[in-house]
């Protein structure tokens, strides 16, 4: 194969917002009397708001009405926001600006797969937005990983072809959404807990761009 792009996932890939998303979670897990932990969360990394905030009603036995989980799911999103307000370009992890410049100095298109509604705002946040060719998150796809639509609509807005394109993800839900993209996929977390990536790495500084060409 050989790389022509690589899409990366948001939360717990580029920055460090996927703990906000546990804190937020969690929180509300608590009001409604649902134990929540870490462990719990591995199952939403990646997963849309109504999916997460469904798996924890489910974990607790509650099934409530549309309305209610709309309020919910803004209650929960309004707590994110505000732990997230204080991200600037610092909020970047470490080798994440180094990887970008040198994917763009061997032509490698860079894109961005998010199961966020919020993924533009934190880009922005973070300073990137504008090294992205393409980015595809939750406001423009209607399923979520570990559908591969919001892989496969990245690889269409950068033209290139799937079998020519890693992603790269923090969850296994995403993970998943890459192989049925047709895409090789790159972990970044715990080998013990991830599954079906060619590769994991402890954090995207470890990613060697030799490794990427050689995919
Ligand atoms: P929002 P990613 C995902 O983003 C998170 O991993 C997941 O925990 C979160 O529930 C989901 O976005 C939806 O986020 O509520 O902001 O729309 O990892 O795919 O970048
Ligand atoms: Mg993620």
């Amino acid at each position: 194969m050989s790389c022509r792009a690589v899409i990366f996932d948001l939360d717990g890939v580029l920055t460090d917002t996927a703990i906000y998303h546990f804190y937020a979670w969690k929180a509300l897990a608590d009001e409604l009397g649902i134990a929540f932990d870490e462990h719990d969360n591995e199952q939403l990394k990646g997963v849309d708001r109504l999916g997460s905030l469904r798996w924890i009603l489910q974990k607790g036995g509650l099934t409530l009405s549309e309305a209610e989980e709309n309020r919910l799911m803004q209650q929960k999103n309004a707590h994110y926001l505000q732990l997230i307000d204080h991200i600037t370009p610092d909020n970047l992890y470490p080798g994440v600006q180094p990887l970008f410049t040198a994917l763009r100095q061997k032509g490698i298109k860079i894109g961005l797969a998010s199961a966020s509604k919020n993924a533009a705002f934190v880009v922005e946040r973070l300073g990137i937005a504008p090294q992205f060719d393409y980015v595809a998150d939750a406001n423009t796809v209607s399923n979520s990983k570990p559908d591969p639509e919001v892989f496969l609509l990245a690889a269409k807005g950068l033209g290139v072809a799937p079998p020519h394109c890693i992603g790269v993800e923090d969850a296994q839900a995403g993970i998943e959404a890459i192989n049925r993209a047709g895409m090789k996929a790159i972990a970044i977390g715990d080998a013990k807990v991830l599954s079906g990536a060619i590769r994991v790495y402890s954090s995207v500084k470890a990613i060697q761009l030799k490794d990427l060409l050689s995919v």
